[in-house]
């Protein structure tokens, strides 16, 4: 049987951090599906809009060789419906989340990988701000 993974995220002004995330997550099963969070979904949780739309950030997500399927998270609290519906065996997540999915270890493995150090979206935008 083949292993799919699962993972979430904005992905917004997508950066190496992102790839490298989606790397390992890939390198863990046979198939990679990602939740890329909805422009709503990310309003309501960080405040701002994205700079890249959900259409710009899927397309962006969806087009790298190690992710087989993008959808839409529209909410966070769907979580344990996405990854039955995807049937996933391993939901993988960023260390900035360690913990916070454990609830879902009863449906699949539950793995947090450790963040890329020194860059994130927000560091971009207020970097490129400042020039
Ligand atoms: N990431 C990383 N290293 C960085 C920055 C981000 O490994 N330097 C990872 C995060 O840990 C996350 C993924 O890249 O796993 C996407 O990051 P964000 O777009 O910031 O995702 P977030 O807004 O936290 O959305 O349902 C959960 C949410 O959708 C997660």
């Amino acid at each position: 049987m083949p292993r799919t993974i699962i993972t979430f995220g904005t992905f917004d002004v997508f950066h190496v951090g992102h790839l490298r995330v989606l790397q390992r997550a890939a390198a863990l099963g046979d198939r990679l599906v990602v939740g890329v969070s909805a422009d709503a979904l990310n309003e309501r949780k960080k405040g701002r809009v994205p700079v890249f739309s959900e259409g710009e950030r899927l397309a962006i997500v969806g087009a790298l060789k190690v992710v087989d399927e993008v959808f839409v998270e529209e909410s966070l609290e769907q979580k344990r419906d996405y990854i039955v519906a995807h049937g996933a065996d391993v939901l993988v997540m960023g260390d900035d989340w360690a913990g916070k999915f454990d609830e879902f270890g009863d449906v699949c493995d539950v793995v947090y990988l450790t963040r890329t150090p020194a860059i994130s979206t927000t560091a971009i935008i207020e970097h490129i701000a400042d020039l």
